[in-house]
Formats: C-alpha cells, sequence, structure tokens
C-alpha cells in the first residue's frame, strides 16, 4: 500500500484571519448578541456558508449566552465545532500496489492547480523512489502540456505528451496507460485541461478519457481527484457537484490555501459533500503540499496555533 505521500501538516496560521476579528469582538465579558452578530459575519467572511455559521452560532448560544466567555474559550469552542464537521473529510490516499499502474486523474476547472498539483504529488512520490509516469492529457493549450513538461523535467520522471496540439486527450491517456503497464510503473498521474463545469462538450471528453483507460483495466481510473481553487468562494460546491456526476470524484485537493482569509470554503464542503479531502495545496512550489488535518486546519484557521 502507498499512503501518506504529502508532508506533514505545518500551516501556520495564515490560512483564516478570524483571530484578529474575535480579538475585536471579545473585549465584552458576557456573550450577547451584538457579540454573536459580530462572530456571525466574522465566519460568514470566511466563506463558510450560511448554513454552517447559523448552526455554530445556534450552539454558541444555547451554551454560552449571557456567561462569561472570553476569547481563548471561543476560539476552543469553534475549534471543536469545525473539527467535528471536517474530521470524516481526513483520509490519506492509498494506493494499492497489488495492480499496477494506479491510474489518478486530475479534474478540475481553469486555474485550480491540476498542472502545479500533479508536479506536487510527482515531486512526493519520486520521492518515495515510486516509479512514476506523467500523462500531458491538456491537449488544448500548447503551452500547457510544455508546462507539465517542464515540472517533470525538474521533477525527474517520465511524461507521455501528445503527439500533436489538439490530440484527443482520451488517445493521450490511453498510450500513457499502455506504456505504463508494459514498462512496469506503479503509479500514472493524468493532468486534464481546465473546463468549466457547464461547457458539456468539454465535460463529455472527461467520460471518454475514463472510459478510455477502462478498457485497458476495467478498476482504472482508481482516483478521479478534483483539484479546487479554495479562493473561488461558494462556487466551489457546484462544481463539485457537477465534477462528481461526470466522473465520480473519489476526493479533493484544495489549492491556494497560503494566505487565503477563505479557508471556511473547506469547511462548507466538508459538510455537504464529506469526500475525502487528501491535501492541501500551501504554495506554488513543489513541496507546498500537505497532507489535510482536520485539527490543525481548524486551529489555523482560528489562528490559534500562535496562542
Ligand atoms: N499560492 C498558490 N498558488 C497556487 C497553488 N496551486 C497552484 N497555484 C498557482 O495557480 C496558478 C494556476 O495553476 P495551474 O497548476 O497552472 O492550474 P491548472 O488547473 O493546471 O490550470 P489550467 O491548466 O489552465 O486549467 C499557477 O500560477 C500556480 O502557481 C497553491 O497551492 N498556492
Ligand atoms: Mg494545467
Amino acid at each position: 500500500m502507498i499512503s501518506n505521500f504529502f508532508s506533514k501538516s505545518k500551516l501556520s496560521g495564515n490560512v483564516g484571519k478570524i483571530s484578529a476579528a474575535l480579538t475585536q469582538i471579545f473585549t465584552h465579558k458576557k456573550l450577547d448578541d451584538e457579540m454573536l452578530e459580530q462572530l456571525e459575519e466574522t465566519l460568514l467572511l470566511s466563506d463558510m456558508g450560511g448554513e454552517i455559521t447559523s448552526e455554530i452560532i445556534s450552539h454558541l448560544r444555547a451554551q454560552k449566552f449571557s456567561k462569561t466567555i472570553d476569547e481563548a474559550e471561543v476560539k476552543d469552542f469553534l475549534a471543536a465545532e469545525i473539527i467535528k464537521i471536517l474530521k470524516p473529510c481526513e483520509k490519506a490516499l492509498v494506493l494499492s500496489e497489488s495492480t499496477k499502474p494506479q491510474v489518478i486523474i486530475f479534474n478540475g476547472v481553469n486555474g485550480a492547480g491540476k498542472t502545479t498539483t500533479i508536479a506536487k504529488v510527482a515531486a512526493n512520490l519520486k520521492n518515495q523512489n515510486k516509479k512514476i509516469l506523467i500523462a500531458a492529457c491538456d491537449t488544448f493549450r500548447a503551452a500547457a502540456a510544455e508546462q507539465l513538461e517542464i515540472w517533470a523535467k525538474k521533477v525527474g520522471c517520465e511524461i507521455i505528451m501528445p503527439q500533436k496540439e489538439g490530440e484527443d486527450p482520451a488517445s493521450v491517456a490511453y498510450r500513457a496507460f499502455d506504456f505504463a503497464q508494459k514498462n512496469n510503473y506503479e503509479i500514472l498521474l493524468i493532468d486534464t485541461a481546465g473546463r468549466l463545469q457547464n461547457k458539456q462538450n468539454l465535460m463529455d471528453e472527461l467520460k471518454k478519457i475514463n472510459t478510455v483507460l477502462k478498457k485497458i483495466d476495467a478498476s482504472a481510473p482508481h482516483e478521479n481527484l478534483l483539484i479546487l481553487d479554495a479562493t473561488i468562494g461558494q462556487n466551489a460546491k457546484v462544481q463539485m457537484e457537477v465534477f462528481d456526476q461526470i466522473v465520480g470524484i473519489t476526493g479533493l485537493i484544495i489549492t491556494k490555501l497560503d494566505g487565503t482569509a477563505k479557508g471556511g470554503i473547506v469547511v462548507s464542503i466538508a459538510k455537504k459533500f464529506a469526500k475525502p479531502i487528501y491535501a492541501i495545496g500551501v504554495g506554488e512550489k513543489s513541496e507546498d503540499l500537505q497532507e489535510f488535518d482536520a485539527e490543525i486546519f481548524a486551529r489555523s484557521l482560528l489562528n490559534m496555533l500562535k496562542k
């Protein structure tokens, strides 16, 4: 089994700006309506979504209203609530070693971070001496395959490139899978072109990649990941729904969590879909991928680590 191939989470508390807001809110002593209202606004601003925010606020009201409460207590309370939601999504990406290669497709809208995340995953696997192959199935933009090729060189792994611009991505995927199987690769990482979830023809293209892979091995692809940009807000939910419908999303990697005040979207996505969150992207370099740890994430969202 191959698992835990991401670095241990060391988020440093820059995911959220909730903490500074809390310090301003809890200047009073007893929890009152005004404080709850301000707290509600703070959670909404982090993109946690209305439903979760109201739920957390009503729990806090039920337990602590009119009671003397300080900032640390509020943070502990919020962290516990958030961890409860995130915990079921904290799962390691585990790949079987009995069927080779294990095939992972990276799906997502334009600019979500698919290509960069492949580079990060490849670098991690390479460090574990895994034999990996990358397939450049973004044949839509000429520069896209080249971008991936540069990463592959940097990381030091093989890549299957399109034979010509605009080649059917499914045909590149087929070629890569066939090559990987014949040459005993352990893992095949497939990059795809970014696509808006409402472009039916492009979504059909993703389906076709899946169908073609299944012709070689009915158990493939072994993972269909959705790469989600944390900074896009509640639209992330629509993307999740549509991609899931088309290819059946098996897990998420949420990117751009470095320095965003919008990390609450992760909580929102966790609650609504309960899909595994395998890792989070925290920068543009190949080492900027970390395993998802519910507790560290929640505390970082609340900026508690610095306490
Ligand atoms: N700060 C930060 N930037 C990231 C992260 N992941 C990706 N990026 C940046 O986001 C931009 C888009 O990343 P790509 O990997 O090219 O995204 P893509 O999904 O492959 O995009 P398309 O191929 O156009 O669909 C690049 O500038 C990346 O460096 C991250 O975790 N943090
Ligand atoms: Mg790309």
